[in-house]
């Protein structure tokens, strides 16, 4: 029986201003769920967001408010072990909160799979790989600083893929700044753009072309989420694949990407699908219709990444590889075992449930 759901904000912060066209990030705010259940067992999740407001339309106060207030009491007295019922009547009961939802699932899914002393990758039927290719974001605003962070990143063996935040500036500067990044790492590395949806369909059009020129690998979210068909357009125009991010909400918006051939690549996050099961789901149509995969982030904290890798070791194909690098864009580690980044990949855990030990006295100094 689930007895009690506890959340905690935890504000922690950036090792560096971490730049998006939507927001400067100097600290992220950790969502932390704690499921008690009465055979003794807990589960945890997590839930966080980009730029408070900045990204979507959930706040991590937000999540908060709304599972203490309007979720959690939903849940307390039902059967802990019968995830699928409870996920079940919250999604019937509750509009929206996907993020809310997702970060209750991972600590049920969590606790469950504790319970039966598996990891959390063979509760959801199992893991396909052991270690995940992680990219890391570029995204200091500055070239020059940005090239030598890639280059250390190349020298650690922590990173061979980047990603570069870009839409803040004309798109002449944003295109000449990527590609003096590419001719410096040349093709030790593979880079790629996210716009964070700031440009316009015609910004789009000639930036991504000398952006293709250039050798940049992916194209990720160049204008509006709203705009489903112009970004049909630009994927059925270039080569370079393009790829869905804030458009992409959960399986019911993957089913009409995938009708309407309207990405060439999905980044699945699984606090924008809604959970774990439904990024399944996206994930599953994906294949379906031909889309590449790609694991995307809500720059999660090391809950929220573990679970992340847990669903993402079970994708059949992951052509793109994965962007789980949040915990190292903090400068505070809240497991007594970090997580394990080596040789380009983040190994998905063994241990049962997500595989992970909270600090608790580090967690009780630094909740807000
Ligand atoms: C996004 O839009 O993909 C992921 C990596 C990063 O630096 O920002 C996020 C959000
Ligand atoms: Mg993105």
């Amino acid at each position: 029986m689930i007895r009690f759901i506890e959340t905690l904000l935890v504000d922690v912060p950036t090792i560096r201003p971490h730049k998006l066209s939507v927001a400067t990030m100097n600290t992220q705010t950790l969502v932390l769920i704690r499921v008690l259940c009465e055979d003794g067992i807990e589960g945890w999740g997590e839930a966080t967001t980009i730029g408070g407001l900045n990204y979507g339309e959930e706040s991590p106060e937000s999540v908060k408010v709304n599972i203490d207030t309007h979720i959690a009491p939903l849940m307390i007295g039902m059967d802990a072990r019968n995830v699928a019922a409870v996920m079940a009547k919250v999604r019937k009961t509750i509009q929206g909160n996907r993020f809310a939802k997702c970060a209750l699932e991972t600590a049920l899914l969590d606790a469950q799979a504790r319970r039966l002393n598996i990891p959390l990758s063979e509760l959801l039927g199992g893991r396909l790989r052991d270690a995940l290719p992680v990219a890391w974001t570029l995204a200091s605003g500055d070239t020059q600083k940005d090239i030598a962070e890639a280059e250390q990143m190349l020298e650690l063996r922590r990173h061979r893929i980047f990603k570069l935040k870009i839409g803040l500036r004309p798109v002449a500067d944003d295109v000449a700044h990527v590609l003096a990044i590419k001719k410096a790492l040349g093709d030790a590395a593979s880079v790629r753009v996210d716009v964070n949806q700031a440009w316009s369909e015609l910004d789009a059009a000639n930036g991504i072309a000398a952006l293709e020129a250039g050798g940049i690998d992916l194209i990720e979210q160049p204008i509006r989420a709203e705009n489903r068909s112009g970004l049909a357009r630009l994927a059925a125009r270039f080569a370079v694949p393009i790829m869905a991010d804030e458009a992409l909400h959960g399986p019911l918006s993957a089913f009409e990407f995938a009708k309407e051939n309207g990405a060439d690549v999905f980044a699945v996050k699984i606090a924008q699908s809604g959970g774990l099961v439904p990024s399944q789901q996206v994930a599953a149509i994906a294949q379906l219709a031909g889309i590449g995969l790609y694991g995307g982030t809500m720059l999660e904290g090391a809950v929220g990444t573990a679970a992340s890798a847990h669903v993402f070791s079970t994708f059949a194909d992951l052509t793109f590889g994965t962007e789980l690098f949040g915990p190292l864009l903090l400068t505070e580690e809240i497991l007594s075992t970090p997580l394990e980044y080596r040789d380009f990949m983040l190994q998905v855990p063994t241990g049962p449930g997500l595989g992970i030990e909270i600090d608790h006295d580090k967690l009780a100094r630094m909740r807000r």
